[in-house]
């Protein structure tokens, strides 16, 4: 019964995009899950706009807003801080978290630089709390089951683990410089923010990356000055020019330690392709393909089906037989990118409630900034860099 269960106080800082993704998150979590836990409270969400913040406070449902981030660390009536801002807080505001005693849930990248991302790992451990970093991919009901289908040995040894992430929002040279074209505010460009997810994947499905070479470039070098304006809509001012300090598109060639090849391409450059993340794995017993605009469905090749019924079958990933799709609607009956959010943060709640560290976390984070870094320095230096050099 949902009114005896314990609450679990949320303050979030930030309450854009992904402010938006993780409130609703919150919000419908014990409405699908009815054995969730833990119930959540929207207490309290914060941001430096008042106007802005107080919107995003009555629109998302929560109790109250704040426009200092460090007022919902002092208050002690909250139980995790979330952390939706852009990549160059993320540091400050959980180590602060951290050291209040607070579970945290932190937007990707974890960082701006390797060293960043292991102060926060270290404080986490230090302070004996949960921590989570918002790779919303690994939780599709698809992917959950690509996982256990690789896990049971159904395709085998792994050769090939081929991933896109693909946008195009930005190819419009009048798109403005926003924080995301920064590279003091966000670290890295197409390589953080959608590559990030990839590498994510990469490691929740086929193991560990041991070396990497890349390529790197930024095809539009200057934009009008601005700032998003809610989703991945901007606004700028067309007079006044700034520099892009981050890549628009890398491509990289991995190997794994398990000697899997890695092949990434990670843009903003794929006109027409709105988010297109997908990715191919090829193992001796078969194939598995999925792409997240068609999230539902995964698509599965067996060397052992008969000659001439060969070929990629489609699984709708919506039967009770697929991980989470039972909390949600009847077979057949589809779910969407919020609920790649829901289900991350059920598990979230869970490792609170069970007291056990859920994934992706901090040490995820690392690992992913160490390998975003070694490709950063490849594409520089261009050669291979080994992650262990990092
Ligand atoms: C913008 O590229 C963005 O919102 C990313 O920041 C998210 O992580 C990705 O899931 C969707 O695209």
């Amino acid at each position: 019964m949902v009114g005896v269960k314990k609450k679990i106080r949320i303050g979030m800082i930030g309450y854009q995009f992904m402010g938006k993704a993780h409130s609703h998150a919150y919000r419908d979590l014990p409405f699908y899950f009815d054995d969730a836990p833990l119930i959540p409270e929207l207490k309290v969400i914060a941001g430096r706009n008042e106007e802005a913040v107080k919107q995003a406070q009555e629109q998302m449902g929560w109790e109250s807003y704040e426009t200092d981030w460090r007022k919902v660390i002092e208050r002690d009536d909250i139980d995790v801080i979330d952390i939706v801002t852009p990549n160059h807080t993320h540091a400050e505001i959980a180590i602060a978290a951290a050291e209040a005693g607070k579970h945290i849930m932190t937007e990707k990248p974890l960082a701006l630089t390797v060293e960043e991302s292991k102060r926060m790992l270290e404080a986490v451990q230090k302070h004996g709390v949960k921590h989570m970093v918002c790779h919303n991919y690994r939780y599709a009901p698809a992917v959950q089951f690509a996982k256990k289908l690789i896990d049971e040995g159904k395709i085998g040894r792994i050769y090939h683990f081929r991933a896109n992430y693909l946008q195009d929002f930005i190819m419009d040279p009048s798109f403005p410089l926003v924080w995301r074209l920064k590279k003091e505010v966000s670290g890295s460009g197409a390589l953080g923010d959608i590559g990030a997810h990839s590498i994510d994947l990469a490691r929740f499905l086929v193991g560990e990356i041991e070396e990497v070479t890349a390529m790197m470039d930024t095809f539009i070098k200057e934009r009008p000055i601005g700032e998003m304006t809610g989703g991945l809509s901007a606004q700028g001012d067309a007079q006044e020019m700034g520099e892009v300090t981050v890549d628009d598109a890398v491509a990289i060639l991995a190997r794994f330690e398990n000697g899997t090849m890695g092949t990434f391409e990670a843009t903003r450059f794929a006109g027409g392709n709105r988010n297109k993340n997908k990715f191919e794995i090829n193992g001796e017993k078969g194939s598995i393909r999925w792409d997240m605009e068609n999230m539902n469905n995964l698509e599965l090749y067996l060397a052992e089906d008969r000659d001439g019924e060969q070929g990629f079958r489609l699984i709708h990933c919506t039967d009770e037989a697929h991980p989470y799709a039972a909390n949600y609607w009847p077979s057949g009956h589809i779910i969407g990118y919020e609920h790649t959010f829901i289900n991350l943060v059920d598990e979230f709640f869970r490792g609170i409630a069970e007291d056990y560290q859920p994934t992706p976390n901090f040490e995820d984070g690392v690992r992913n900034q160490i390998i975003l870094e070694a490709v950063e320095k490849s594409a520089e230096e261009k050669r291979w860099v080994s992650i262990d050099k990092i």
